[in-house]
């Protein structure tokens, strides 16, 4: 039997900054040693539709189901049965199976084997759900299947699933709920001196989940001298001993959801948390104190937003010297709570805006109240052209605190800068898919 796993693109133009998608690993390490199994990443290299295969399985988000859904009419044309998983599917099992004959919803982990069996039985179940979460001590991944891929240098690995907050916005409450899940340090640890890579991305979508947990994998991450990123929340700054700990275990550069300036819009949203310990200029101050780099997240469009809310945050980010930032429009994801309140309120703009022909990438996909649809797309692209100028890049990327205290930072910088810089232009306004 041969399964062939498909990571397909967001939009018709491939990058040159994929990452190796994790789950494969975590699927392949799953399949029993007599099945053949291949990956193609649709953001490096083509599809080999009619070569051989018994089973194909799309990993599908949001932004990429309306390729993944091309991908599969290719095989299913072909005869060749079709199983999809991941966030997407999992909020919206019933479209997905519209283009796929079996849905695994929730986390694979549990679950492959049979979906294996089944498919090698030819009798796929149409939905497998995980109503649980399976314990995540037994992950093993089996990175083999990126080999020869050409891929970002840094290997992805994952220390927990799910998070303590929960915003509004947010496919990760919708998907893991108030449900917390971390690996064994050991586990871990192994598993990052197992890639042999000197630079890892630990995925977690808030890698401070409990203060002694993330304590004790921060300890244990010294030894190992490596250079590693993460998303965290800005809370984590007011915990002095936690922030020497990343430094000292070599975290050099971190994503964080300052998401908005505007306390309201921050009410709103749920996350006013963020600036319960610090304001943000203090939070940044204490992140490059300890040598950690920022790339800031930051949305538009909640009910207190105007146009002056851009040029107040590009100015924000561009003082407080993030080596990085998206600048991207409020967007309502299937599952998450603001898409229903949106749908209530009668303010969406598509009935299904990932599958609409007429959605760009970067557009608004709702009605905001201080602005435009219109200047809500306008004033993203804007900003993010502004902060993305070589004026900006080289102003941000001089400042020796906080990004260029040694060769290895300032080239970060400026690698994500103008390789961000060169794909602005050709993401914006493309539509999803192929056309
Ligand atoms: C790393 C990352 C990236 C990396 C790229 C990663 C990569 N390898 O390509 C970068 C930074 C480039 C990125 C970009 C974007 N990302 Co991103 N990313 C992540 C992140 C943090 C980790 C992904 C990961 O490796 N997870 C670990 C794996 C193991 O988890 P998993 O994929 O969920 O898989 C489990 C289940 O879902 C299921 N499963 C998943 N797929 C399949 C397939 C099959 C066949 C089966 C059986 C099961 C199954 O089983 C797995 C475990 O048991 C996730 C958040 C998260 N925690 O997952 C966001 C996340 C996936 N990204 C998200 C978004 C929105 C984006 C962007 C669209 C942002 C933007 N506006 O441009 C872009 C677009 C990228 C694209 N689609 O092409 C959203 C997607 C939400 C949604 N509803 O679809 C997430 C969930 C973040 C969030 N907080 O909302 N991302
Ligand atoms: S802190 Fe981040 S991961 Fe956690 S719920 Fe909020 S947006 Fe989602």
């Amino acid at each position: 039997m041969k399964i062939t796993f498909i990571r397909p693109n967001m939009l018709p133009v491939r990058g040159r900054d994929a990452m190796e998608p994790l789950v494969f690993a975590i699927l392949a390490g799953l399949t029993p040693p007599d099945v053949e199994t291949v990956l193609y990443d649709d953001r490096l290299e083509d599809t080999p539709f009619d070569e051989p295969t018994d089973l194909v399985a799309l990993t599908v988000e949001t932004y990429t189901a309306r390729r993944a859904y091309q991908v599969a009419a290719e095989y299913r044309k072909r005869g060749v049965p079709v199983v999809m998983g991941g966030y997407h599917p999992t909020f919206l099992p019933e479209e997905a199976l519209r283009f796929a004959d079996g849905v695994v919803v929730g986390d694979a982990d549990a679950l492959w084997s049979q979906v294996v069996e089944d498919a090698r039985q030819g009798q796929l179940q149409r939905i497998y759900r995980d109503e649980g979460f399976p314990p995540l001590a037994d992950l093993r991944p089996d990175r083999s299947i990126f080999q020869g891929k050409k891929y970002a240098p840094a290997a992805l690995v994952q220390y927990g699933r799910g998070c303590r907050f929960a915003c509004e916005f947010c496919s990760i409450h919708a998907f893991y709920g108030t449900d917390l899940r971390q690996r064994p340090v050991a586990d871990v640890v192994a598993e990052i001196e197992a890639t042999g890579k000197k630079h890892i991305f630990l995925v977690d979508d808030n890698i401070f989940v409990d203060v002694p947990r993330a304590k004790e994998l921060f300890a244990a991450l010294i030894p190992l001298n490596i250079r590693w990123s993460c998303q965290i929340s800005v809370d984590v700054a007011h915990d002095r001993e936690l922030m020497a700990l990343l430094e000292k275990s070599g975290c050099t550069t971190a994503v964080v959801g300052f998401e908005s300036l505007n306390e309201k819009s921050l009410r709103q949203m749920k996350k006013h948390w963020n600036i319960k310990h610090n304001d943000y200029s203090t939070s940044v101050q204490i992140f490059q104190d300890h040598g950690i780099m920022l790339y800031g997240s930051f949305v538009f469009g909640y009910d207190d937003d105007t146009p002056d809310s851009f040029d107040r945050t590009l100015e924000f980010a561009e003082r407080s010297k993030l080596y990085t930032a998206n600048f991207n429009p409020l967007t309502p994801m299937p599952g998450a709570a603001l898409y229903s309140r949106l749908e209530q309120e009668g303010r969406l703009l598509y009935d299904r805006w990932w599958l609409d022909p007429g959605f760009r990438y970067g557009d608004a996909v709702f009605h905001p109240k201080g602005m435009s649809a219109a200047e809500l797309t306008a004033g993203c692209y804007r900003i993010r052209k502004q902060f993305h100028s070589l004026r900006s890049i080289a102003s941000r990327g001089l400042d020796f605190q906080a990004n260029c205290r040694d060769p290895y930072r300032l080239g970060l910088h400026l690698a994500s800068n103008l390789v961000s810089r060169w794909m602005i232009d050709k993401k914006q306004g493309l539509p999803l898919g192929v056309v």
